[in-house]
C-alpha cells in the first residue's frame, strides 16, 4: 500500500500545483458521492485536474468514482469539486481521504459541501429520499486528526457540537421549500465498509441514533471543522439498509437511485450555492 504525506508542506504543494492550472480561486468546496457525478455538469467553464497529476493526491479505485477536481463557477460563484472521493475501505487512513479538503482550504474555500449516497435506517425514509445531515456519528473507530496537531491548520481539540451548520441547512431548507420540494434531516452514522450492515448492525444504529448509514464523510467534515469550513452535508438516500425491506443490497441500486434523483439534487445544489 502507497503510502502518503499529508502534512502542512504537501497541502501547500498540491494547492501551488492547482492554482498554477487556473487562476480561479474557489471560495466553495463540493464533494461528490457515488453516482452524484452528474454535479459536475453544473460548473460554467470548468478546468479539470486529473487527481493523478496533483502531487500527494492519492487516486480513487472504485467504479462509479471518477478522479478528477474541476474548478470554475456555478451561478456565479467561484467552486472546487471533486469528483470522486476517497474512502478508508481502499486501504487510506482517514488523514487521508481528507486530505483534500485541506487543500481547498489552503486555496481559500469557506464552505464545504458534501455529498453521499447512503442507505436509510429511519424506516419513515424512502429511496430517492434527500437528507441533510443533521450530524453524524463516527463509527470508523478513527479520526484524520490523529497525531501531532499543526496548529496553523486548526486546534488540538477542535469543537464539534455544530458539524453541520445551522446556517446552511436553513438556507438549504428554504431553497428546497421555493422549489416544492422538502428535505428530509437526520444522522449520517459513517462506517468503514466495505461489506453493508447485516440486519443485526442496522437495528443497532437504529437505537444509536442514525438516520442513515454509508462509508464515507465523517472524515472529511472533521477535517472541515477543524480547519474552520462551514459544512452542509446532503446523503442522497439510494436504497433502505439491510433487514428493512426482503432484499438484498448492490451497489448497482446504489448508482440507479442516485441516477434518478439526479434532476432533484442539480436543482437543489444550484438554489444552495448563492448561499
Ligand atoms: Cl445500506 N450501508 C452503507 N454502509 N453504505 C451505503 C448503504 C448502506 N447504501 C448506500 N451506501
Amino acid at each position: 500500500m502507497t503510502t502518503f504525506t499529508t502534512h502542512a508542506a504537501s497541502i501547500q504543494e498540491a494547492a501551488d500545483y492547482i492554482r498554477s492550472k487556473t487562476e480561479l480561486q474557489p471560495e466553495i468546496g463540493l464533494i461528490l458521492g457515488s453516482g452524484l457525478g452528474i454535479l459536475a455538469n453544473l460548473i460554467e467553464n470548468p478546468v479539470s485536474i486529473p487527481y493523478e497529476d496533483i502531487p500527494h493526491f492519492p487516486v480513487s479505485t472504485v467504479e462509479g468514482h471518477e478522479g478528477e477536481l474541476l474548478l470554475g463557477t456555478i451561478q456565479g460563484r467561484p467552486v472546487i469539486m471533486m469528483k470522486g472521493r476517497f474512502h478508508m475501505y481502499e486501504g487510506y487512513g482517514p488523514e487521508v481521504t481528507a486530505f483534500p479538503v485541506r487543500v481547498m482550504k489552503n486555496l481559500g474555500v469557506t464552505g464545504l459541501l458534501v455529498t453521499n449516497a447512503a442507505g436509510g435506517v429511519n424506516t419513515s425514509f424512502t429511496p430517492g429520499d434527500l437528507m441533510l445531515l443533521s450530524d453524524h456519528l463516527n463509527l470508523t473507530g478513527k479520526s484524520p486528526l490523529i497525531g501531532p496537531n499543526d496548529s496553523a491548520l486548526g486546534v488540538r481539540f477542535p469543537d464539534m457540537s455544530e458539524a453541520y451548520s445551522r446556517r446552511l441547512r436553513a438556507a438549504a431548507h428554504d431553497a428546497a421549500g421555493k422549489q416544492g420540494f422538502a428535505f428530509k434531516e437526520g444522522v449520517y452514522a459513517g462506517l468503514l465498509g466495505p461489506s453493508y450492515e447485516t440486519p443485526a448492525e442496522i437495528r443497532m444504529l437504529r437505537t444509536l441514533g442514525a438516520d442513515a448509514v454509508g462509508m464515507s464523510t465523517v472524515s472529511e467534515t472533521i477535517v472541515a471543522r477543524h480547519a474552520g469550513l462551514e459544512v452542509l452535508g446532503i446523503s442522497c438516500i439510494t436504497n433502505m439498509a439491510a433487514g428493512i425491506l426482503d432484499q438484498p443490497l448492490s451497489h448497482d441500486e446504489v448508482m440507479e437511485t442516485a441516477d434518478l434523483v439526479k434532476e432533484k439534487f442539480l436543482g437543489l445544489v444550484l438554489a444552495i450555492i448563492p448561499n
